[in-house]
C-alpha cells in the first residue's frame, strides 16, 4: 500500500503557494518534528516522574504542569532551529518569545501556539493537544512586535492541531482543504490517514461544561434545552459529550458532527478560551471542513484581536447547530450577542 507521509504531502502541496520559497513547508515540518518529540514524552507520562505540578503559576494564573513547560520548550526549540519564524506567541509566555538567530531575523512568518492544551487531563490519561497558527509577518524591518500578531483569523496562512490520544494525529490546513495524519510509531512518521476532512452539516452531539449552567447566558440555556427535547425528525435528544480537552472535543465533533460551546459565563464574561492560539486555528479548520465558528453572533475569524492572550466565547462545529445556537443567542441573550 502506498503511504504518504506528512513530509511528502507538504512538499507536494508547496506548489499551492506560487511565491513561497519553501519556508512555510519547512515551518510545518518543524512543527511536525516538535509534535513527535512531545508525543514521546506524553506517552511516557505515566512512567516517569514528570507528572504533577511544576510549582509555578503561569501568566493565566493557572498552575503549570511539567509537560506544559516541556512542550513549550520543544516547540520553541524546533521553530528556532528551523529559522522560518522570528518570534513565537505561546499560551505559556506572557510576551513574545523572540528568536535571535541570524536566519530568523528576516523570517516572513509568525507563529502562535498553545503547546499543550487541556493539561489538567494529563494526570488521568485523557487526550490532550497542541494547537498552532501561522501568519505572515506584517512589519518588514526591525524587531517583530505584537502588532504582527494582532491580525484577524482570516489572515492565517496555516493552522492545525495535534491530538495525543489513543493514536496521535496531526491535522492541518493551509487554507484550502483539511488533512489528517496519524503517527505510525513503528516508522516514526505522520501518515496521511484522513484526506480532505469534512464536518457533517448536521450533528447530534453537544459539548459544553454543564456544571457552569447557572452562569450561562439565556440563549445557551435555551439551546441546551433544545438539544435535550425529544423529537424524532431531528434525532433529538442529542448526546452530550464533554472531555474538557478542547482538541479532543473538537476532533470528535469534526469527525462525527456536533457543536462545542464555551460561552461567556458570569465569572468569565469573555469566555475562557484564547482567540489567537485556541479559537482562530480551530475556526479556520472547521470552516475549511465545511463547518462554522462563532462567538455567539460574530464569525470568530473576523474578530480584530487587541491583545495576545485575548479570550472569546466559542461556538464551533456543524453549521446547522452553530446557526441554531446563534439564533437562540440573538433571541434570548441579545446583549451577549453583540
Ligand atoms: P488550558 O489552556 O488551561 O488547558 O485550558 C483550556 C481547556 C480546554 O482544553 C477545554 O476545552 C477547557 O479548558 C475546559 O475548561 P473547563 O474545565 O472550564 O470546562
Ligand atoms: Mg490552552
Amino acid at each position: 500500500m502506498q503511504v504518504t507521509t506528512l513530509g511528502q504531502f507538504i512538499i507536494e502541496r508547496q506548489g499551492d503557494f506560487p511565491y513561497a520559497k519553501g519556508e512555510l513547508s519547512r515551518l510545518l515540518r518543524d512543527i511536525g518534528i516538535a509534535a513527535k518529540v512531545v508525543n514521546r514524552e506524553v506517552n511516557k507520562a505515566g512512567l516517569v516522574d514528570i507528572l504533577g505540578e511544576y510549582g509555578t503559576i503561569n501568566i493565566q494564573g493557572e498552575r503549570v504542569k511539567k509537560l506544559d513547560v516541556y512542550a513549550n520548550e520543544q516547540f520553541i526549540a524546533a521553530l528556532s532551529a528551523g529559522g522560518e519564524t522570528c518570534a513565537v506567541a505561546s499560551e505559556e509566555n506572557e510576551g513574545l518569545v523572540h528568536i535571535n538567530s541570524i536566519v530568523s531575523k528576516n523570517a516572513k512568518y509568525v507563529v502562535c501556539v498553545d503547546p499543550l492544551d487541556g493539561s489538567s487531563n494529563i494526570d488521568v490519561n485523557v487526550s490532550i493537544g497542541t494547537i498552532f497558527s501561522i501568519y505572515r509577518r506584517t512589519s518588514f524591518t526591525g524587531k517583530v512586535e505584537e502588532m504582527d500578531y494582532l491580525q484577524r483569523g482570516t489572515e492565517q496562512i496555516a493552522a492545525g492541531y495535534v491530538i495525543y490520544g489513543s493514536s496521535t494525529m496531526l491535522v492541518y490546513t493551509t487554507g484550502k482543504d483539511v488533512n489528517g495524519f496519524t503517527l505510525d510509531p513503528s516508522i516514526g512518521e505522520f501518515c496521511l490517514s484522513h484526506p480532505n476532512m469534512k464536518c457533517p452539516q448536521e450533528g447530534t452531539i453537544y459539548s459544553i461544561n454543564e456544571g457552569n449552567y447557572v452562569h450561562f447566558p439565556d440563549g445557551v440555556k435555551q439551546f441546551i434545552k433544545y438539544c435535550q427535547v425529544e423529537d424524532g425528525p431531528t434525532s433529538r435528544p442529542y448526546s452530550s459529550r464533554y472531555i474538557g480537552s478542547l482538541v479532543a472535543d473538537f476532533h470528535r465533533n469534526l469527525l462525527k458532527g456536533g457543536i462545542f460551546i464555551y460561552p461567556s459565563t458570569l465569572k468569565s464574561p469573555q469566555g475562557k478560551l484564547r482567540l489567537l492560539y485556541e479559537c482562530n486555528p480551530l475556526a479556520l479548520i472547521i470552516e475549511r471542513a465545511g463547518g462554522k465558528a462563532s462567538d455567539g453572533s460574530r464569525r470568530i475569524l473576523d474578530i480584530q484581536p487587541a491583545s495576545l492572550h485575548q479570550r472569546t466565547p466559542l461556538f464551533i462545529g456543524s453549521t446547522n447547530l452553530v446557526n441554531l445556537a446563534e439564533e437562540m443567542m440573538l433571541k434570548y441573550s441579545p446583549l451577549a450577542a453583540h
